[in-house]
Formats: structure tokens, C-alpha cells, sequence
């Protein structure tokens, strides 16, 4: 496979549809163009063309645009079709393509090109998988920021202030003490120090960024029948979970996706905790453990008049069935009728409350993934070993901090493994 194939595939999504999108990229892609709009092509006009193929056949009537490189979306030239979004037209197209000397592109293979062409850094690519992925609106604002550079620009920042400073420090070995400014120590290292201070705050907000990219967990926990899967299904609007006056009904979890204020929450029904009768349940009950272990916000459900002591920090407590007898009033409670729906509204309020709270509204998070999380803890470490651990050996300091520099560097895909690359880009898929 080579950067110079030209490659095409299909970029809208599949299935029937009214319009789908082909798109070609390649070098000289003029010449194609002109025989498809029958004209030498002006860059960025949409062309009403009569799709022919070698044998003259009409294959369908397009819309042909030609970008000339390298403004386009991958640097080189591109083509791009736009038919009818039949599958029979798509695939006539794709076999007419094949007999030009073009191959079909792998998942990720256009972006690949723009990546190689200096049209985004991986930053920019991590963005447009998550935007590709997004599903609410605060996966959508988060993901485009990044896309766009916003990322990018925090992190070449760090990395140039890194880089400055190892240059600095590595030159302060080669001149006499003297000759330097008497407060040039603490100048470097104040430096050092501010730096490390921000990537910490950064990394400490990647829970929250983890909250908006994956969804937010919540989990419904409580001891059987006291309406636990009644609460879930109204939570989430529909009849998922089964919902009997026999205790142990529900023994596995059952899940559904919603969107909440515009962010993704997984949002879970567990087994009741009890002292379980048979094998199933009790797998049931390991497993509401595990979600619980994993939960953001966990829903605690109690019957009106049960006793309880002291609701967690990341817990909201509910007193449900409030329609069948006086409840006696736990501070910080909410009351609930699954049955009549009263309590609803205050419940989703406290739900979004605490959901702001993880996610500190969404405002301005670096949006850090599995891959980049590992690259800026290690930047961290490396500048704390650079303050803690060169105890006034400069040649040591630039070596601590040059190395935080390069964590940074592969962030951006400047320093770079053909490993990391290919996992960046096979998230992608066809015609991205
Ligand atoms: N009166 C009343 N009954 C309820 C309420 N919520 C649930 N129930 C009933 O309580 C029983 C157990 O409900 P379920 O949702 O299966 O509880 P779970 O075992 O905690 O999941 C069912 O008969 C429900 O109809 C409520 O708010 N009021
Ligand atoms: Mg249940």
C-alpha cells in the first residue's frame, strides 16, 4: 500500500439513501475529473455530470466536485461523487472505479493521508474517531473541539515550553556558574513546576472527559421489590425491565443508553441484594457488585419507613412506593412513586445534578482517551523525576524533561510507532 495509490470509497453512510457520497484521492485526479464532466474541472464546483463508463453507458446522473491539492481534506487531490444512494448504483460505480486504477481504501486510509500530508496531528484524528462516534450533544462539542485543534494547540504548547526548557538546562552545563543570572535555578525550575501543576489538572479531569465520551454510569441498587425495575423503566421511558411482586425477578442487569441534558449515561438495573435461594441469583448479586464498583452515580432504592443510616457521597437515595403509606423524612432524599410517577421530575434534577458535577459542565476538558491518558501521566512523572530526582545535575533535569516532552510528541503522532498509528486509524472506518 502506498501514499500515492488512488483510492476510493464510499463516505456516507450505507444503505439505501438519497444521496451517497464517493469519494476518490489521489495524485492528478484532473484528468479523471474532466473525462467524467466531460471539461476541464474549476476547483470546488459542483458538476451536474451524466456518470458514464468506459463503454459509454450512463451509470447514474451525478454531482462531481474536484479539490485540487492540496487544499483538500487529505492534502491530495480529491473527487467526490455524489449519486443516487441505491446500493446496485453504488456498486456499478465502485466497479467502474476499479477498471480506472483505483483500489478501494481501508478504514481510515483517508484520514491516514491527511495525517501524513500535515492536515491533522493524531490529536486532531482522536477527535474525528470521537466524532465519528458521537451520539448527544456534549460528545459532539467535546469531540469537535479536539478535531479542530483545540487539543493540539494545548498540547504543542506544553511541548515547546518542554522543549525550551531541556534545551535550556542541557546549555546551563556548558557555562561557568558565574557567568549565568544569579536566580537562573529557580527561574527553571518554577517553570518546571507551573507545567507540571497544569498536565496534573488536566489529568485530574479525565474522569470527566472519560464521563462524556463514554457515558456516565448509573447504577439502581436496593434490596428486592422495592421498585427498582419499576424506577428504571420510568427513568428510561419504556417497559425494559420486568417488573413482578415476586422477589429475585430481575437476576441479571439489565442496560439501556439515554441521553440526559445532552450527556450519554449507561444506565443499569440490578438483581435485588439479598441472601440469594439459587445458583442464578446469585451471579445476579455478584454482578450488581461489579456495577456498583463501576458506577458514577449509584441509585439507591428503599421502601418508605426502612431504616437508613447515612447516604454515600455518590449516591442517591430514594424512597419509593410514597403513594402507600406516610414517609416518615431522610434528609437529602428524594420521595418517589413509580407506580403514579410523583417524584419523577426531582429524581432526573438530582440525576443531572450530580452528572454536572462529574462532568464540571463539560467546559474546556482535554479530551483524554485510553491512548493519550498513559502519554500524559508519563509527562507528569517525568517532570516531577525532573524536579525531584536531578538535584542540580541540569544534564539530568533536560534528560527528565526532554523525555516529557516526547510522551507529549506522541500525542500528536510527531514522535511516532507505526503501531500506534495503525490503532489510531483502524478505529475509523471506510472512507474516513
Ligand atoms: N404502590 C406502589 N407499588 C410499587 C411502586 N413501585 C413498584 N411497585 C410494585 O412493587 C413490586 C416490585 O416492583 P419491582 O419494580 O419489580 O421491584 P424490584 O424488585 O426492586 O425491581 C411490583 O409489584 C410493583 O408493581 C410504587 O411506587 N408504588
Ligand atoms: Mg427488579
Amino acid at each position: 500500500m502506498t501514499n500515492n495509490d488512488t483510492i476510493f470509497a464510499l463516505s456516507s453512510g450505507r444503505g439505501k439513501s438519497g444521496v451517497a457520497v464517493i469519494r476518490i484521492s489521489g495524485d492528478n485526479l484532473k484528468e479523471f475529473a474532466k473525462k467524467i464532466i466531460g471539461h476541464p474541472p474549476v476547483p470546488r464546483h459542483a458538476y451536474f455530470a451524466n456518470l458514464m463508463d468506459d463503454t459509454g453507458e450512463i451509470i447514474d446522473q451525478c454531482v462531481v466536485i474536484y479539490f485540487a491539492a492540496p487544499y483538500s481534506f487529505t492534502g491530495t487531490d480529491i473527487i467526490e461523487i455524489q449519486s443516487h444512494g441505491a446500493p446496485a448504483v453504488i456498486l456499478k460505480i465502485f466497479q467502474f472505479l476499479r477498471t480506472q486504477h483505483m483500489r478501494i481504501a481501508t478504514p481510515g486510509e483517508f484520514s491516514r493521508r491527511a495525517f501524513y500530508n500535515g492536515k491533522m496531528d493524531l490529536s486532531d484524528v482522536d477527535g474525528l474517531v470521537a466524532l465519528l462516534d458521537a451520539q448527544t450533544d456534549k460528545q459532539r462539542v467535546a469531540a469537535l473541539k479536539s478535531m479542530m485543534g483545540g487539543d493540539s494547540d494545548i498540547y504543542t504548547d506544553w511541548r515547546m515550553q518542554m522543549l525550551k526548557i531541556s534545551a535550556y538546562a542541557a546549555a546551563m552545563t556548558d557555562y561557568n556558574s558565574d557567568d549565568l543570572p544569579g536566580n537562573i535555578d529557580e527561574t527553571i525550575y518554577e517553570h518546571i513546576k507551573t507545567l507540571y501543576t497544569a498536565i496534573s489538572a488536566a489529568l485530574g479531569k479525565y474522569n470527566a472527559s472519560r464521563a462524556i465520551t463514554c457515558g456516565i454510569n448509573i447504577t439502581i441498587v436496593g434490596e428486592t421489590n422495592v421498585g427498582k425495575s419499576s424506577l428504571f423503566n420510568r427513568i428510561v421511558g419504556s417497559a425494559r425491565a420486568i417488573v413482578s411482586d415476586i422477589p429475585g425477578t430481575t437476576r441479571d442487569v439489565v442496560s439501556a443508553t439515554m441521553d440526559i441534558g445532552g450527556y450519554m449515561v449507561n444506565i443499569s438495573d440490578t438483581a435485588g441484594i439479598r441472601d440469594a435461594t439459587d445458583t442464578i441469583e446469585r451471579i445476579g448479586i455478584e454482578r450488581t457488585n461489579d456495577e456498583i464498583n463501576n458506577a458514577d452515580i449509584v441509585i439507591h432504592v428503599i421502601n418508605p419507613n426502612d431504616k437508613y443510616a447515612k447516604i454515600k457521597p455518590d449516591e442517591i437515595l430514594v424512597i419509593n412506593k410514597s403513594d402507600t403509606t406516610d414517609v416518615h423524612k431522610i434528609n437529602g432524599a428524594i420521595y418517589t412513586s413509580a407506580k403514579n410517577g410523583d417524584g419523577i421530575p426531582e429524581l432526573m434534577s438530582a440525576i443531572t445534578e450530580r452528572i454536572n458535577k462529574i462532568t464540571g459542565n463539560g467546559e474546556s476538558v482535554l479530551m483524554i482517551n485510553a491512548r493519550t491518558y498513559d502519554l500524559v501521566k508519563t509527562a507528569a512523572d517525568e517532570l516531577k523525576n525532573a524536579l525531584e530526582r536531578s538535584n542540580g545535575d541540569y544534564d539530568i533535569l533536560s534528560e527528565h524533561v526532554r523525555y516529557a516532552a516526547d510522551a507529549i510528541g506522541k500525542i500528536l503522532g510527531i514522535i511516532g510507532t507505526d503501531e500506534v498509528l495503525d490503532m489510531t486509524f483502524s478505529q475509523l472506518c471506510l472512507g474516513k
